[in-house]
C-alpha cells in the first residue's frame, strides 16, 4: 500500500498528548483540555466541563485519523459516496468514538483515576437529534459502516439549530419542548467557513444568447443565502478511516444589509438575516408524511445545492475534469427529500458550467441513485407548481424540459398509452398542479431501491409500477441493516462480553460470525449466563422506571416493548387492545393465572398528528388504571417512557424480552428497531411486514411469533369491502375491550375523550386492527405460554442472536457498494510524521 509522501505532512507536528492512547497520556490530555479548552480546574469544574474535556481529548485522537484520511483521499482523488439526507440521527458521539477507537476501557480507567465515572460523563452528552426516526437513524448506521469498511464517503445534510423536539408527558398527553442541543456547545464539529457557498432563491429567469450564439438562461434571484459547512469526523470501528459528516448552516450573506441600516431601517436590516437563518433553524418533526410547506422546500434546495456545489469544488481541487463528475462521486438520495438534486445538478452543469443538455443529463443520471423509504401515500412528496415557480423558477423550467424528453421516451416505449403518460408525468395535472418528487428521482437516477425485499416488491407492483415497467433494470433491493457497534458493543457490553468470550470478537465486524453461538445453545452454563445477563439488564431498567415514572415493576415479568414513532399504521393501539383484553380477563376472574407482563412504550408523535397523540393519551390512561387496580396486583404494568431518543433506545433494546413489530402488512417499509431488538436477544411478535419477513426467514419460523394478515390478504380484504363492525359484533373479547374504553373506564367517566379513536376503528379501521385482533391475541397467549418454559425461551433468544448476521449495516453497505456505487475500499495508514507515538 502506498503511504503518504512526507512532503504532504512534514509540517504537521502532533504531540503525544494529542494522540497517545495510554491511560497516563489520556489523563494528562484530559486535564490539559479541562484547563486550556474549558478554562477550569477540577475544584470548580462542572460535570459538563468534564464531559467537554473528555470529548476534546477523544476528538484530538480522531483528528489524527481524520487528517490522514483526508490526505489520502485527496492524494488519490478516490471515488466517493455522497450520502444526501435531510436527517442524520447520530445519537451521542462520545461512547461510540470510544468503542470505535478501541479505548473504552483505558478511558474508563483514566477518568476513574481522576475520581470520575465514565457512565456519568457519557450521560452528559446532549445528542444531536437531527432526525425523526428510521430514515435518519439508518443514515447514521450507514455512515458508521462506510467508515468501518473504509469506503470514502461524505454525509451531507442540514445542521438544524433545533432538532427533534423533546417530549414531555403532562396529564397523559404529549407536550413538545424545543430541543436546544447546541446550548452547551458541540465539541465534535469544526466549522469550515472557508468552504461557504451561496444558494439562490426566488426571483425570475431571463433568456439570453451567449458569445457563441447559444441560447442560455440566467436566473435573477430574489434572495441569496450563504451555506457554511460544519464537519464532524465519523470514525470506523478499529480502522484509521475517519470520514466526514458535513452539515450546512444557513446565514445571510452579510450580517447586516448596510443599505437598509444606513437609511435607518435597522429592523429591516436584521430581518434579512433572520429570514436566511430560518433555513437551518428547525427540523420538520414529521415522520413518513409530507406537509408541502415552503420552508421545507427551501431547506431541501438549500442543503442539496450547497452539497452539489461542494462536490464540484472538490472535483476541481482534485483536478478531475467536470465531465467526470460521475466517476468521482456517486450521490445517494435518502428518499425524495434531496430529489431536487436532479434539477439542481442539471442547472449547475448547464447554467454555471456551460455544459450542453445531453452531457449534463448523462452525468446526472450516472451520478444519482434513489432510495425509497415508504409506501405511505401521504409521505410521497409533491410540491404545488405555484410554490415551485416562486421559489425555484429555474428548476421548474428544467423539470419541464426533463419531463418533455422523458414523456417522449415513454411514448416511444408504450405508443398510444395516454393514460400511462398522465400517470408517469413529473407533473400531476389531475387538479391543482404538482411536481411529483418521486418521479423526478426515478427519472434522474440510475438506481432505484427499496429497503426490504417485500417493500421493493410492493414498489415494483404498486407505487412505482409504471417506472418498473419502463426501467426494470434500475430497480433493486437493499435490505436495511443496523450497526452492531452502537447497538451491541456500546449499548450491551455484558452480552457483548459473554458472546466474545465464547466465539471471539470477529462478529463485531463480521456479524455472520454470530452463527458460531449455535454451538452453545445446548450448553446449560452458557444458557444460564445468557439468562442472568438479560435479568441483570432488566433490573437496571426497573430502577430507571422507578426513578422516571415512579412505577415499581416486576423484573421477572415479560418485558414487552414497543418503541418507535407513533403512527396508526404501526398500531400501538392494537397493543393497547391486548393490554385491555388481559385486564378484562383479570377483572372477570381475579385469580386467573396470567404470565406477568410489563408493557413498555416509547416514541414521539408528530405534533400535528392528532390521532397519534390520542393513542399516547390512551396508553397513559390505561397505565393509570391498570397500575393502580388492586385486582391486577403485580401481573400487569404499563409504562410510557417519555422522550424516546437514540440514547434512550440504547438503554431499552437490551432489556427487552419481546419486541412488538405489529404494523399492518404492506405499510412498514423495513423497520430497523426490529433488528436492534432481535440482536439483543428479544423475541419478536410481528406481522409479515417489512424486514420482519426476512428476520423470520433467518431465525426460523419456530423462533418467531408471527401473526396476522399478509400483504396480499390485506389487499384482498380491502377489495372485498372491509367491515370492522362485523368483527366487533362477533368477537366477545374485542367487544368488551372497546366497550370498556367507550364506557369512560380509562378516562374518569368521560365517554367523549377517546370517541374519535373508537369511531375511527369501528367505522373505518384503515389499518385493520379488528381484522388482526384475534390472531394477535392468540399469538400473545402463545407467547405467555412459551415464556413459562424458560429453557425454551432462552434457546430461542440465543438462536435469534446467532442468526441475525444478515442485518448488519455492513452487509447493506457492501451490497450498495457492489450493486449501485461501484466503489472499493481505500485503507488508511497513519502517515509516518503524524503517527501516534505511544
Ligand atoms: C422509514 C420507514 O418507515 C421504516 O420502515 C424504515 O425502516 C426506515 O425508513 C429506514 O429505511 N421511513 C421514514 O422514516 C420516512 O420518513 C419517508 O420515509
Amino acid at each position: 500500500m502506498q503511504t503518504v509522501p512526507n512532503h504532504q505532512v512534514e509540517n504537521l507536528q502532533i504531540e503525544d498528548d494529542r494522540t497517545g492512547l495510554s491511560v497516563e497520556c489520556l489523563k494528562r490530555a484530559f486535564l490539559d483540555n479541562l484547563f486550556y479548552v474549558q478554562g477550569k480546574f477540577p475544584k470548580i469544574a462542572t460535570k459538563n466541563d468534564y464531559y467537554m474535556a473528555l470529548a476534546y481529548t477523544v476528538r484530538d485522537r480522531l483528528l489524527q485519523r481524520w487528517i490522514n484520511t483526508a490526505v489520502i483521499y485527496t492524494e488519490r482523488a478516490s471515488r466517493t459516496v455522497s450520502y444526501l439526507s435531510a436527517e442524520f440521527l447520530m445519537g451521542p458521539h462520545l461512547g461510540n468514538n470510544l468503542v470505535n477507537l478501541g479505548i473504552y476501557d483505558q478511558v474508563k480507567q483514566a477518568v476513574s483515576e481522576l475520581g470520575l465515572d465514565l457512565e456519568d460523563l457519557l450521560e452528559q452528552e446532549e445528542e444531536p437529534g437531527l432526525g425523526n426516526g428510521g430514515l435518519g437513524r439508518l443514515a447514521a448506521c450507514y455512515l458508521d459502516s462506510m467508515a468501518t469498511l473504509e469506503i470514502p464517503s461524505l454525509g451531507y445534510g442540514i445542521r438544524y439549530e433545533f432538532g427533534i423536539f423533546d417530549q414531555d408527558i403532562r396529564d397523559g398527553w404529549q407536550v413538545e419542548i424545543t430541543d436546544k442541543w447546541l446550548h452547551c456547545g458541540n465539541p465534535w464539529e469544526i466549522a469550515r467557513p472557508e468552504w461557504e457557498v451561496y444558494v439562490k432563491l426566488g426571483g425570475h429567469t431571463e433568456a439570453y444568447t451567449d458569445e457563441h450564439g447559444r441560447y442560455r438562461v440566467r436566473w435573477i434571484p430574489y434572495q441569496v443565502v450563504k451555506g457554511v459547512p460544519h464537519d464532524t469526523p465519523i470514525l470506523g470501528y478499529k480502522t484509521n478511516t475517519a470520514n466526514t459528516l458535513r452539515l450546512w448552516t444557513a446565514e445571510a450573506p452579510e450580517s447586516f444589509d448596510f443599505g437598509a441600516f444606513n437609511s435607518g431601517d435597522y429592523l429591516g436590516a436584521v430581518q434579512a438575516k433572520m429570514v436566511s437563518e430560518n433555513l437551518s433553524k428547525v427540523l420538520y418533526p414529521n415522520d413518513d408524511s409530507s406537509q408541502g410547506k415552503r420552508l421545507r422546500l427551501a431547506q431541501q434546495i438549500f442543503f442539496v445545492s450547497c452539497s452539489l456545489q461542494d462536490m464540484i469544488r472538490i472535483v476541481f481541487r482534485q483536478n478531475v475534469p467536470l465531465e467526470k463528475f460521475h466517476e468521482k462521486f456517486v450521490v445517494q438520495l435518502n428518499d425524495t427529500h434531496p430529489a431536487i438534486a436532479v434539477a439542481e445538478l442539471m442547472r449547475l452543469l448547464i447554467d454555471e458550467h456551460d455544459m450542453g443538455w445531453d452531457q449534463a443529463w448523462s452525468i446526472t443520471q450516472k451520478s444519482l441513485a434513489y432510495t425509497n423509504h415508504t409506501l405511505l401515500p401521504e409521505a410521497l412528496e409533491r410540491w404545488p407548481i405555484s410554490l415551485f415557480r416562486s421559489l425555484l423558477p429555474r428548476h421548474l423550467e428544467i423539470i419541464y424540459e426533463i419531463n418533455y424528453h422523458f414523456l417522449e421516451e415513454v411514448k416511444a416505449k408504450f405508443p398510444g398509452d395516454s393514460d400511462r403518460l398522465r400517470r408517469m408525468s413529473l407533473i400531476d395535472e389531475s387538479g391543482e398542479k404538482y411536481v411529483r418528487m418521486a418521479h423526478l428521482a426515478c427519472v434522474g437516477s440510475h438506481s432505484i431501491n427499496g429497503v426490504a425485499a417485500l417493500h421493493t416488491k410492493l414498489l415494483q407492483q404498486d407505487v412505482l409500477r409504471d417506472f418498473y415497467q419502463m426501467y426494470p433494470e434500475k430497480f433493486n433491493n437493499k435490505t436495511n441493516g443496523v450497526t452492531p457497534r452502537r447497538f451491541m458493543v456500546l449499548s450491551n457490553p455484558r452480552l457483548t462480553n459473554l458472546i466474545s468470550s465464547k466465539i471471539g470478537d470477529s462478529w463485531i465486524k463480521h456479524l455472520k460470525d454470530l452463527k458460531k453461538l449455535e454451538a452453545f445453545v445446548d450448553d446449560p452454563e452458557f444458557c444460564h449466563q445468557w439468562r442472568s445477563i438479560k435479568s441483570a439488564i432488566k433490573h437496571d431498567l426497573v430502577a430507571y422506571i422507578q426513578k422516571q415514572n415512579g412505577i415499581s415493576v416486576n423484573p421477572d415479568s415479560i418485558f414487552d416493548i414497543q418503541a418507535k414513532r407513533f403512527h396508526e399504521y404501526k398500531r400501538q393501539h392494537l397493543n393497547a387492545l391486548h393490554i385491555i383484553t388481559l385486564y378484562n380477563r383479570i377483572k372477570a376472574n381475579p385469580d386467573i393465572d396470567i404470565t406477568p407482563r410489563t408493557f413498555i412504550f416509547g416514541g414521539k408523535a408528530a405534533p400535528g398528528y392528532y390521532m397519534a397523540k390520542l393513542i399516547i393519551k390512551l396508553l397513559n390512561s390505561i397505565a393509570d388504571v391498570v397500575n393502580n387496580d388492586p385486582d391486577v396486583r403485580d401481573r400487569l404494568k404499563v409504562v410510557f417512557l417519555k422522550d424516546y431518543s437514540v440514547k434512550f433506545a440504547q438503554r431499552v433494546y437490551p432489556a427487552a424480552d419481546l419486541s412488538e413489530q405489529i404494523s399492518m402488512a404492506g405499510k412498514e417499509a423495513s423497520g430497523t428497531g426490529n433488528m436492534k431488538f432481535a440482536l439483543n436477544g428479544a423475541l419478536t411478535i410481528g406481522t409479515l411486514d417489512g424486514a420482519n419477513v426476512e428476520i423470520r426467514d433467518e431465525v426460523g419460523a419456530e423462533n418467531f411469533f408471527i401473526f396476522g394478515l399478509t400483504a396480499p390478504e390485506v389487499y384482498a380484504l380491502k377489495a372485498r369491502g372491509y367491515r370492522p363492525l362485523d368483527y366487533y359484533h362477533s368477537n366477545r373479547e374485542l367487544k368488551a375491550v372497546i366497550d370498556r374504553i367507550a364506557s369512560g373506564h380509562f378516562s374518569h367517566g368521560d365517554t367523549q375523550l377517546f370517541k374519535p379513536l373508537l369511531d375511527s376503528l369501528l367505522h373505518r379501521d384503515e389499518y385493520l386492527l379488528f381484522a388482526d385482533y384475534q390472531a394477535y391475541i392468540d399469538c400473545q397467549d402463545n407467547v405467555s405460554q412459551v415464556y413459562r418454559d424458560r429453557d425454551r425461551w432462552t434457546r430461542m433468544s440465543i438462536l435469534n442472536v446467532a442468526r441475525m448476521g444478515k442485518f448488519s449495516s455492513d452487509r447493506s453497505i457492501r451490497d450498495y457498494c457492489q450493486d449501485i456505487w461501484n466503489i472499493q475500499s481505500v485503507p488508511i495508514e497513519l502517515g509516518e510524521c503524524i503517527q501516534a507515538k505511544e
